[in-house]
């Protein structure tokens, strides 16, 4: 029936759909509907993976309703927007978390067990969204949540990759990469806009042109070109308040075959074009805190940062009469140096194509950008040869210089800086074969740079951008990470979650730092019981998973110890298979001793280029192999390593952690977020003083944390004394029997030397100050071992770890940085 009341009718005088009901009785009929209409198939014929597909749609009705509310309240309100520019979004499934953020889950449960269906079972049938490698990529997704959540009109822009991040699989101990694949089956989440599409050059000439009654100009030519067409995927907020877009680009040929190769015979050559286009968004680049060096990397950084602007200049010019007032309206968050290229090129849309002259131009650029920080590593900071650059992106190089010779000339002439200095704050590294130093020009071309812990923050001013940060003193300001409670607790972890409900009400899911008043009932032994036992659940369900992937059988009642995380030297999973060894050897020698039993989990994905991560991933494996074979030690010690470490394992392991392990070398690990994660479920962590360990601290206190080894500004210390391991390894009999059975061959006789580099490398500098950390590390463990012996107080600070975590939600993170960065959102002018 067409109603005609004001209220049916939305702000453009459009017929709003019908509200749906959210009752069993009604999702079942609908569901039953996309079975038959959308699919083709009857309840009686369906698979799982066609119930799935069929409930994913049925759900996507509902959200797609909220998408069109959300966008016609922010044209009503006309208030500013907020674009995450992110070359990685590493969402993981996307089912569960609509559901639950809709209220859904319990009818959507009830519906489909009316078909014998089980959510449960048909969930896990939906491939992971895995368009990033790790940390910076899964912040992005707990921002993207965040943000619908909190109600910051939030768009993230990225790639939509056809191969997102490798499947790992181990073979006779190494990592081995295989393609994953996550759109065969197609991607019902995401709406393809072909009316959203642009076009992106590269290469060519510029050159001056002079036309009548105006200035002379630059213009671009470009050699080639491709298309980015645009795909959304709506992103929806806790209980369904606002739901964002996620605008994802595909490239594509202009032509999709040339014909008149075709014609001529060359069937092959007629599609080079098309390949050549559309490889740039084809693979994620599996490079985490490793520079990925290439051509294509830099064609995906430049393909991506100019559809985005170009959209986002495009809406804004259909809302307002020309781009002068564009950062009142838009505020564009650069996730880390991969779209840094944005500051040349909304320079250049500015200047050659919107016809502003420079200063103004420039004026806008730095009012609109703002800039994460993610890693201190020097070799994860992005600087691109400037032949490359140059032969690439000619136009965008030049005004990389004309940025350049302006802040350098504000430093001679404003500040006096001298040679020294001014080389210091190039974008022009000159030392090093001539390269484009993406961090400087993110960070001159920003109002607000921000890193990602206050430690990480201050050693930011201390370090890479100390000369900038002398020259700007008030750009730099930390926001600390988050992770966001929806999917990292709910439903992750739906009995803990259930059981604080009882005890202090629901308002802690709409607003996560109440979950503060459980806080007092870690002296309730009744409460700490059902936490345990919850705990002991989520363990079982995990070892479960082992048992069935790996056919390793682990005992849950023991430490269930968990490391995952990429592979990186400076994370030292190295330092925890260490100490694995070690305690394997003293159980041996010992089996007289009340040892605690342990299990230590590991997961994670290296950079398939990066050897040593691939030993440390192959040690481990083949010290599991020795240790759960070993009838010596029983169940006293186990050692897993669970391949491919994705979202989907991640919301199984996290709950069930007894033990967080957060032991980069101090100064090195930017903030971590899967230590958020851990506590909040629960686990304790051991770690050191390093990223956002240090204010979990502060939250939880000194009771509730184990913190060991040398600090950062002790590790750089020992750096510059030139540390080295030998000595510490010939005065430790613990790790030098460790390294002693590593280099034996112990655990490798059919090939004993495959670890030789990796224990030569801590004689000879502990680089990463394994050694140095060793003793302490070992210590804390003990302590551990005899703590989880007295369950009271290790529930008691369990309790006290998830009740203290509330800070630590992206909520929280996300409401800093539309306060005082964006200036956007509930309550900011705009
Ligand atoms: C990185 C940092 C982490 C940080 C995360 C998000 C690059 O993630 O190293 O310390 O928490 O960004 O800011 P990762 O190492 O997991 O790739």
């Amino acid at each position: 029936p067409v109603q005609t009341n004001e209220a049916a009718l939305n702000g453009n005088g459009v017929q709003k759909p019908e509200p749906r009901l959210n009752d069993p009785d009604t999702l079942a009929r609908q569901i039953v509907e996309k079975l038959t209409y959308s699919i083709g198939k009857n309840p009686a014929s369906a698979r799982k993976y066609d119930w799935l597909r069929a409930t994913t749609l049925a759900v996507r009705d509902r959200i797609i309703d909220h998408w069109f509310e959300s966008a016609d309240r922010f044209a009503e309100e006309g208030g500013k927007r907020v674009c995450y520019l992110s070359m990685e979004f590493l969402i993981g499934r996307m089912l569960r978390d609509a559901i639950n953020n809709l209220g859904l889950t319990e009818p959507v449960r009830e519906a489909l067990a009316r078909y014998g269906v089980e959510l449960d079972m048909i969930e896990l049938l939906e491939p992971d969204a895995a368009l990033g490698n790790g940390g910076l990529g899964r912040l992005a997704a707990c921002f993207m949540e965040s943000m619908a959540s909190t109600g910051v009109p939030g768009y993230g822009y990225g790639i939509r990759y056809v191969h997102g991040f490798f499947r790992q699989e181990i073979a006779d101990g190494a990592q081995v990469e295989l393609p994953e694949n996550w759109l065969v089956h197609g991607n019902p989440w995401e709406f393809e806009r072909r009316n959203a599409s642009y076009e992106i050059g590269f290469g060519g000439k510029v050159s001056m042109i002079q036309e009548a009654g105006r200035p002379a100009r630059q213009v671009w030519r470009p050699a080639e070109r491709v298309l980015a067409v645009a795909y959304d995927t709506p992103m929806v907020g806790w209980r369904g308040r606002q739901v964002n877009t996620l605008r994802l680009w595909s490239a594509q040929a202009l032509d999709p075959i040339l014909l008149d190769a075709f014609n001529s015979g060359d069937h092959i050559g007629a599609l080079v074009e098309s390949n050549k286009a559309e490889a740039i968004t084809r693979v994620l680049y599996p490079a985490d805190s490793h520079q990925a060096g290439q051509e294509l990397r830099l064609r995906q950084e430049y393909f991506f940062s100019s559809a985005s602007l170009q959209d986002i200049i495009r809406r804004h010019l259909e809302e307002n009469d020309n781009l002068s007032n564009l950062a009142d309206k838009v505020a564009i968050q650069l996730n880390d140096t991969h779209p840094a290229v944005s500051v040349a090129e909304l320079m250049r849309l500015l200047v050659d194509v919107h016809g502003f002259g420079w200063d103004e131009a420039w004026t806008i650029t730095r009012a609109t950008f703002s800039y994460t920080n993610h890693t201190l590593l020097p070799e994860a900071l992005e600087h691109w040869p400037i032949h490359l650059f140059e032969r690439l992106l000619p136009r965008q190089m030049q005004i990389i210089y004309a940025i350049n010779a302006g802040i350098i000339r504000e430093a001679a002439q404003e500040h006096g800086y001298d040679d020294g200095q001014v080389a210091a704050i190039s974008l022009i590294d000159e030392g090093n074969g001539r390269r484009v130093r993406m961090g400087q020009l993110a960070f001159v071309g920003s109002h607000a740079v921000n890193g990602v812990s206050a430690l990480h923050t201050d050693l930011m001013k201390q370090t890479v951008f100390r000369d900038l940060h002398e020259l700007y003193p008030d750009r730099i300001q930390n926001k600390t990470n988050g992770v966001t409670p929806r999917r990292w607790l709910m439903e992750a972890n739906p009995g803990l979650t259930g059981l604080i409900t009882e005890a202090i009400g629901p308002g802690f899911l709409d607003d996560i730092e109440k979950i503060i008043e459980i806080d007092d009932l870690a002296d309730d032994a009744a409460f700490r019981e059902r936490f345990a036992a919850i705990k002991r659940q989520n363990k079982e369900r995990l070892a479960n998973v082992i048992g069935e992937r790996m056919a390793t059988s682990v005992d849950p009642s023991a430490i269930f110890d968990i490391q995952v995380k990429r592979i990186h030297e400076y994370k030292r999973q190295f330092l925890n298979i260490i100490e694995a060894i070690a305690l394997y050897d003293q159980i041996r020698s010992h089996p007289e001793r009340n040892w605690t039993p342990r299990v230590k989990i590991f997961a994670g994905k290296a950079a398939p280029s990066y050897v040593q991560a691939k030993e440390i991933i192959h040690l481990a494996n083949d010290v599991g192999r020795v240790i759960n074979a070993d009838p010596a030690v029983r169940d006293l010690l186990k050692v897993v390593f669970i391949p491919n470490y994705n979202v989907s394992l991640a919301e199984i392991i996290m709950p069930a952690a007894d033990l967080s392990e957060q032991i980069s070398t101090a100064g090195l690990e930017a903030s971590g977020t899967g230590n958020m994660k851990f506590a909040l479920n629960g686990a304790l962590t051991i770690g050191t003083l390093d990223g956002a360990n240090v204010e979990m601290l502060e939250h939880v206190g000194e009771d509730n944390i184990f913190i060991f080894g040398l600090t950062a500004s002790e590790v750089a210390q020992r750096r510059r004394e030139a540390h080295s391991g030998r000595s510490i390894i010939d005065n430790e009999p613990m790790l030098r029997e460790a390294l002693d059975a590593i280099s034996s061959g112990l655990f490798c006789p059919d090939s004993p030397s495959r670890f030789h580099s990796l224990v030569s490398n801590l004689y000879n500098n502990d680089w990463w100050m394994i050694c140095a950390d060793f003793k302490a590390y070992w210590d804390t463990q003990r302590t551990l071992d005899d703590l989880y012996t007295r369950q009271d107080e290790w529930q008691a600070k369990a309790v006290h770890n998830t009740a203290r975590m509330g800070w630590f939600s992206s909520d929280r993170s996300i409401r800093e940085y539309a306060r005082d960065i964006w200036k956007a959102g509930p309550g900011q002018a705009g």
